[in-house]
């Protein structure tokens, strides 16, 4: 099979894995995604068609680790283990992996195009993904990465406290709450990798739709893999606009509670 073989006659997958590509490409650029940091998943199921699926795996099945029965017979493009956003931006196809779930829903394998073996995270975001059918929500993609002005806020106790470090984003300009209406999450320190990240992540995804992880980085989920980069990009525009403030040598007011309630109830958003 040659390199672009599965993009070839489906436009709308294409569109998606170049979707992922055009976002691993901002996440490098903004200074986020040093070397391997960061991982996206996507879910692209609705974007098989029978062909596709009919098609052998390049391998034999390998164990997630954790079975997730809701990911039956389900397929993702995911980053591959140890790849560069910086090389999947330019590449997709040979940087990142598409794969299967098979019928155990505790294996899954490499359907194409090259063998590319999928990230060391996968466990982690396919089990945020098994969270999102069994919720039934239209959520299909998950990005991890390392944007440098809100990890740095994590490093203080005061900014962990629920809600804390979200309501102050929020004030920093009118549109941080309206383009991140759920705000931020926060999972105190864990293992990156770990079981315990993962559970504490998807405990927080029931009430945000970007988590904060201790002194490591954000875990944000959208329908698309530009909504989950857009809302991480609103809350570190807002991070960037507090930290120049107190650059210039004085905390910044925030918008008032009046102003909050003003726009909460202009845009609709919750709260
Ligand atoms: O996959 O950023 O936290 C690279 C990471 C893990
Ligand atoms: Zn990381």
């Amino acid at each position: 099979m040659n390199n672009l073989s599965i993009l070839k006659y489906r436009p709308e997958l294409k569109k998606k894995i170049y979707e992922v590509a055009e976002v691993a490409g901002y996440l490098w650029q903004k200074g986020w995604a040093e070397r391997n940091g960061g991982n996206i998943t996507v879910n692209i199921t609705e974007h098989v068609d029978d062909e596709l699926r009919s098609l052998s795996a390049i391998g034999t099945p390998v164990a997630i680790g954790l079975t997730l029965p809701r990911l039956k017979g389900c397929w993702f493009y995911c980053k591959g283990t140890n790849r560069r956003m910086r090389d999947l931006a330019s590449a997709p196809m040979d940087n990142g992996s598409v794969i299967r779930i098979t019928d155990d829903c505790a294996h899954y394998e490499i359907v194409a195009d090259k063998p590319v073996q999928p990230t060391s995270e996968l466990p982690s975001h396919l089990a945020v993904h098994n969270d999102f059918v069994e919720r039934g929500v239209d959520y299909k993609a998950s990005v991890h990465t390392h944007p440098i002005e809100l990890v740095a806020m994590s490093h203080t106790g005061k900014f962990l406290k629920k809600d804390v470090l979200s309501t102050l984003l929020w004030s920093m300009i009118p549109e941080t709450k309206a383009f991140c209406p759920r705000g931020l999450g926060i999972v105190p320190y864990q293992l990156p990798g770990s079981l315990e990240l993962a559970e504490a992540t998807i405990g927080q995804l029931q009430d945000y739709d970007v988590v904060m992880w201790e002194k490591h980085g954000v875990f944000a989920v959208g329908t698309d893999v530009m909504e989950a980069f857009d809302q991480i990009d609103v809350l570190n525009k807002s991070a960037q606009i507090y930290m120049s403030a107190k650059a210039m040598g004085f905390e910044p007011d925030g918008m008032t509670d009046a102003q909050m309630k003003e726009m909460s109830a202009a845009f609709n958003l919750p709260k």
